[in-house]
């Protein structure tokens, strides 16, 4: 995928990405002749931005000191294409629980990809569901939204940007308005890192060498329901998609090992405060920019899409030192992992951010075995929730209860399931309050019956908007929101007698 290895032309300006443009071109012209003998150089002005609009803003931004923007002409040749996937789908997270939710490539978290400042990036980004989704990419300093927000299902889309500031990002599912923070919420996530080109990071200027492990750390949040979600309560917190990952598979290291940590609180809603008993960071880098660079400390605090370049050494002792959030509620949810020391221990010399693969059979086998299942925005598959999380169990109303109001909120319904007694007044209120647009980009909402003895549809409602039915049929009723149909509710209407 990666066309070349070779620099942007640094002659361009006084760093790789910047300098005067006029000095700059002449020199561009020198490294053109230069480029018929030695094939690899980068590309030129015209390359990169060809019959572009606003040529006098990209020729400012090309002379500054500071770096340009990541805008390029979209046919631009990429140094590399990325291709991802954007599907629903079941994945295991551990501990017995199967996940039901939107995924990139298969996966939560999505692939890491990697790339190094000044590379010229193509995402080519795939829908393979059967609702809406997109992509927002927080390497690129131009426009993403338009070129890949709102990719129908079949549809593949693409955005072309150079990677011109250093770090460690988020990428997301983005197909729009109240579907963005939505779908973050649902798992479509993953992390691209930028590396610096010239300057690299300080520890491995101290040792001289390179890192003996590239450690790519992810923390995210599960939820149970849209509104737990959107209220940030989360059923589990994980490090790279699995509840405990690396308590149940350590991860091996050698004491005095250079580990470079690239960590990234996706969250979507919780802080982290990430810590290593036993270790103190040597440096660490806000964002994972090399020149943001502070010594010394216990933690590093990330709230959602923050993140850091932590690096540390394995002190000359064997042991375990543990990784965790020390926000005590997640590492007991999830968010804990082990860093094993052993002088002849057999090590890695990457960790990716991603969630784990599969072979189909093994993924078969988990979810044959699951004991709960997470479907924030629908009832998640009863074969795999013998024991449902508290927003799936029943919630039960006395005959004494003429009405029941379940909230819209979230993309879900709560309570998702409702035992009433005919009779009952049953009365929907939005909570979303993200109703601009339409459909899946929208937070309007309705309720239609799809299984049940008598047929309703609410109407259209929008923030603060409310509807009712009675139902008087004993029985179960199913039902959907008509622009949103993951999102899934029940009512059970008792037989009296
Ligand atoms: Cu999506």
């Amino acid at each position: 995928m990666k066309r070349t290895e070779s620099a942007y032309p640094s002659a361009i300006g006084r760093n790789p990405l910047g300098g005067h443009f006029a000095a700059g071109f002449a020199v561009v012209l020198l490294w053109c002749f230069a480029s018929v003998a030695q094939a690899s150089a980068g590309p030129d002005f015209s390359e990169l931005f060809g019959d572009s609009d606003f040529i006098e803003i990209i020729e400012r931004d090309e002379g500054l000191e500071t770096r340009p923007t990541g805008y390029v002409h979209p046919d631009a040749e990429p140094d590399h294409v990325f291709r991802i996937d954007l599907d629903e789908g079941q994945v295991p997270i551990g501990q017995g629980v199967v996940y039901d939710g939107f995924l990139i490539d298969g996966k939560l978290p999505g692939p890491t990809l990697r790339v190094t400042e000044g590379d010229i990036v193509r995402m080519e980004i795939t829908n393979s569901g059967d609702v809406m989704h997109g992509a927002s990419i927080h390497a690129a300093y131009t426009q993403t939204s338009k070129h890949v927000g709102n990719i129908l299902p079949g549809q593949t889309k693409s955005v072309t940007f150079r990677a011109t500031t250093p770090g460690v990002f988020m990428y997301h599912c983005a197909p729009g308005g109240h579907a963005i923070p939505m779908h973050v919420m649902f798992g479509q996530y993953g992390m691209i890192v930028v590396e610096p080109r010239d300057k690299s990071y300080q520890l491995e200027a101290d040792l001289g060498q390179e890192p003996d492990l590239k450690l790519y750390m992810l923390q995210h949040e599960l939820y149970a329901s849209g509104k737990e979600a959107v209220e940030g309560d989360a059923s589990y917190t994980a490090f790279n998609g699995e509840l405990f990952r690396y308590v149940e598979n350590p991860i091996r290291v050698r004491p005095g090992d250079y580990v470079r940590m690239y960590f990234l609180n996706v969250g979507p809603n919780l802080l982290s405060t990430f810590h290593i008993v036993g270790i103190l960071w040597d440096y660490v880098y806000w964002q994972g920019h090399p020149e943001a660079q502070w010594p010394g400390g216990q933690t590093i605090t990330a709230g959602p899409s923050d993140s850091w370049v932590i690096e540390f050494r394995i002190p000359p002792e064997e042991g375990v030192y543990t990784m965790l959030d020390h926000g005590v509620g997640a590492t007991s949810r999830g968010a804990i992992g082990l860093l094993d020391a052993r002088a002849d221990a057999e090590t890695s010399s990457e960790i990716l951010a991603e969630g784990p693969s599969y072979e189909p059979a093994e993924r078969a086998e988990r979810i044959g075995e699951a004991r709960r299942g997470l479907a924030p925005f629908g009832i998640p598959d009863a074969d795999t929730n013998p024991v449902p999380a508290r927003a799936d169990r029943p919630v039960r109303f006395g005959a004494d209860v003429d009405e029941v109001v379940i909230e819209m909120k979230g993309n879900s319904f709560y309570p998702k399931v409702v035992e009433v007694a005919p009779g009952t007044k049953i009365t929907w209120v939005n909570e979303d309050v993200f109703t601009y647009g339409l459909g899946e980009t929208s937070g309007a909402h309705n309720a239609v019956a799809m299984r049940g003895p008598q047929s309703f549809a609410t109407a259209m409602l929008g923030h603060a908007e409310s509807d009712s039915v009675t139902l008087t049929e004993p029985g179960t009723y199913d039902y959907i929101c008509a622009p949103h149909p993951y999102m899934e509710g029940r009512i059970i209407v008792r037989d009296p007698g």
